[in-house]
């Protein structure tokens, strides 16, 4: 079943790394020695794992070849899935809903087509299914199909959404929804903002705008700033993710298209360079393909994959 949670750790290690074991091919066969852990290097490197992290864990295997730790092939993967679990499970930090905060604010932002909208309408079910009351902001005014787009997600979940004209002022936007959500009593309010390059200066000052306008009805809003990354964009998601901390305050990370990419490596490198929170990820376009980020889950789909159809 779709929100079974089992089912979706089983989809999250089937389709990290499209499920292809891409350690396969090196391991059979070879001798633990220096040039089998420089092949693996460049598997690391290849599956965007980054530079500080390839180092860090290369580093501590060549210490365990030293002291001769390491057998086979089978010890090296045992050490190795040691290696990127000791990075990642810090980062495994569950979003909390705090029913103090009501409503609870959560901003969603990202560059164009990360999965913002996507995510949005994934959470909302999630949400109400944990027994909650859900509003949408539909703050992306810039391209008339994101209103449609959210308001689709709304319908399917039977949840209300607040949005103005195409053009308006996307803070005036979350402003509103924010007072109807109060006056309505709902718990989490969820609001959509447009993609935009993290590049461009004016469009970041436009969150931050927000972030502000929040801020007058509720001090302490929004209570959680979601980034919204694709896994396919490699190390150019550690650069967005610099711009939309510096631009907001990122509070915790949703990595998407985790299923759609050989590079689904770049969560350890985004956990080692930034140790934000990985809330949530996603492997799928459907609402069952998204679910808490689950750090053993995740280095067993890298190490150990499960085929797609036990998924
Ligand atoms: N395969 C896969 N596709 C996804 C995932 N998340 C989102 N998508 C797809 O990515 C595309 C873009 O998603 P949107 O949610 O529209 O992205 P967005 O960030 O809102 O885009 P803009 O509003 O244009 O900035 C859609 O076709 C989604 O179905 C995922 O986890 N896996
Ligand atoms: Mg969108």
């Amino acid at each position: 079943m779709a929100a079974d949670p089992r089912g979706f750790l089983a989809r999250l290690r089937a389709r990290v790394n499209r499920g292809s074991s891409w350690l396969a091919d090196l391991l059979p066969g070879r001798q633990i020695d220096a040039a089998l852990l420089e092949d693996l290097e460049t598997r690391l490197l290849a599956a965007d794992v980054g530079v500080e992290a390839t180092g860090e864990i290369l580093a501590g295997l060549q210490r365990a070849v030293e002291r001769r730790e390491l057998a086979d092939a089978e010890a090296l993967l045992r050490a190795l899935g040691d290696a990127l679990l000791a990075i990642v499970q810090p980062v495994e930090q569950p979003l909390l809903v705090d029913p103090a905060r009501r409503p609870f604010v959560i901003l969603v932002v990202g560059v164009n087509g990360s999965g913002k909208t996507t995510t949005i309408g994934k959470l909302a079910r999630r949400l109400r299914d944990e027994g909650r009351s859900v509003m949408l902001a539909a703050g992306d005014t810039f391209r008339a199909a994101a209103v449609e787009q959210l308001r689709a997600w709304a319908e399917r979940n039977n949840v209300p959404m607040i949005a103005q004209q195409p053009g308006a002022d996307p803070a005036a936007v979350v402003f509103d929804a924010l007072q109807a959500a109060r006056a309505r009593h709902i718990d989490v309010l969820i609001a959509d903002t447009a993609g935009r390059l993290h590049t461009q200066s004016h469009l970041m000052d436009e969150l931050a705008k927000i972030a502000r306008v929040l801020r007058k009805l509720d001090p302490d809003a929004p209570h959680e700033v979601l980034l919204v990354l694709d896994a396919g964009l490699g190390q150019n998601a550690l650069r967005q993710a610099e711009q939309f901390r510096q631009a907001i305050g990122v509070t915790g990370i949703v990595l998407t298209k985790l299923d759609g990419t050989a590079k689904g490596g770049v969560l350890v490198a985004i956990a080692r360079r930034f140790g934000l929170p990985i809330r949530f990820v996603g492997v799928g376009e459907q609402a069952g393909d998204f679910g808490g980020f689950n750090a053993q889950a995740y280095v067993d789909g890298l190490l150990r994959p499960l085929p797609e159809n036990a998924a």
